[in-house]
């Protein structure tokens, strides 16, 4: 039987009070409260505060800290060797949004089964604080006195229009809200997209910042309440008949949701997510919850029709075709 401390891993390195360590706490705790054995994940990550947060949890499980803006070409790579790795990523708003794009992109329109964790603190913490792509255009950067100039990307928005089917946003300090939400990641059979406002306490979190633990707080609106329900798991009396849906997924798991709001967000609908995040946008607000998920997605393994067995355990002669087949391959073009 494990205990929640063979899912920690390394001490942090990272500032005292730095969003990216709540949210390696809430993935720890996800872990070890889906019962996940770590031996089977593989994290993957870039290069970034962020990115260096793989080391801190789950110290038995695979692990690789890739380049700057990568990380979704070696993950795609792992998975495809070896289908039977739940892969988690963890990446940051530069790593994702600016140099990383066209693969975060790739690897959603793939639907390459993974959790994809942006730390999103709206700069390049590692690198002292530039503005990254999601850094919302006139906040102020407090040590050298400048605004930025530019349009801000939204991952989510981003995620939702480029066909991922579970797309989330949370705050690194609502663990409540989080944890839930890591949880059904893991049953998710597809891409798992999860942005999570991560205060940077050293570059992005002064006045005049959106990504500051204040500005969250007060402009934080939380879409739902919801809960994930294992195959075999008792049902709360917490959900009242009417009041709530369920999304299955695979593996027999459920997702509960109650919404506070009715009729506010369908979960099931694109064009509703992305319409809530506009009107948010508009208003200064920032959505937290799940915002889009697809009750079917079809993942790259079974669309690619991988065998079951992982390809790295095949043998010389199970991947090559024989000299026969391939002669019955050429004739196809002849
Ligand atoms: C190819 C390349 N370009 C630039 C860098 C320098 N660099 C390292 S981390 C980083 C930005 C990290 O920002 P983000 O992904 O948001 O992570 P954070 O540190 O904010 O968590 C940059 C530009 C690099 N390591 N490699
Ligand atoms: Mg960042």
């Amino acid at each position: 039987m494990k205990s929640i401390n063979d899912y920690k891993g390394g001490p942090s390195t990272l500032c005292t009070g730095c969003g990216h360590d709540s949210v390696t706490q809430h993935i720890t705790k996800a872990f070890f409260e889906a019962g996940v054995d770590p031996s089977t994940v593989a994290k993957i990550s870039g290069i970034g505060c962020s990115s260096k947060t793989t080391a801190y949890f789950m110290n038995t499980a695979h692990g690789f800290n890739s380049i700057h803006g990568r990380m979704a070409s070696i993950a795609t790579g792992a998975k495809l060797a070896n289908r039977n790795l739940l892969m988690i990523g963890i990446s940051g708003d530069g790593d994702t949004a600016s140099i990383g794009l066209s693969g975060f992109i790739h690897l959603i329109r793939r639907n390459l089964p993974m959790i994809y964790i942006v730390e999103n603190n709206g700069v390049y913490g590692l690198t002292k604080g530039q503005f990254s792509a999601t850094a919302d255009k006139d906040v102020l950067f407090k040590r050298a006195n400048k605004q930025n100039q530019f349009q801000n990307l939204d991952v989510c928005q981003l995620a939702i229009d480029t066909g991922c089917e579970f797309v989330a946003r949370s705050f690194s300090g609502d663990g409540k809200q989080l944890v839930p939400l890591i949880k059904a990641a893991i049953f998710h059979p597809g891409t798992a997209v999860i942005d999570v406002v991560s205060p940077c306490i050293t570059y992005a979190n002064h006045d005049g910042s959106t990504k500051s633990y204040d500005y969250v707080k007060e402009h934080n609106v939380r879409l739902q309440e919801f809960g994930l329900i294992l195959e075999h798991s008792p049902i709360t009396a917490d959900y009242e008949e009417g009041e709530s849906i369920e999304i299955s997924l695979s593996d027999g798991a459920r997702i509960r949701l109650r919404k506070p709001l009715p009729n506010e967000l369908d979960i099931q609908s694109r064009r509703s997510a992305l319409n809530a995040l506009a009107d948010a946008r508009e208003q200064g607000q920032i959505l937290t919850g799940l915002l889009y998920c697809s009750p079917r997605s079809e993942p790259l393994t079974e669309i690619l029709k991988l065998p079951k067995t992982p390809l790295r355990d095949l043998n010389r002669e199970q991947l090559a075709p024989s000299s026969q087949a391939f002669e019955h391959i050429l004739n196809h073009f002849r």
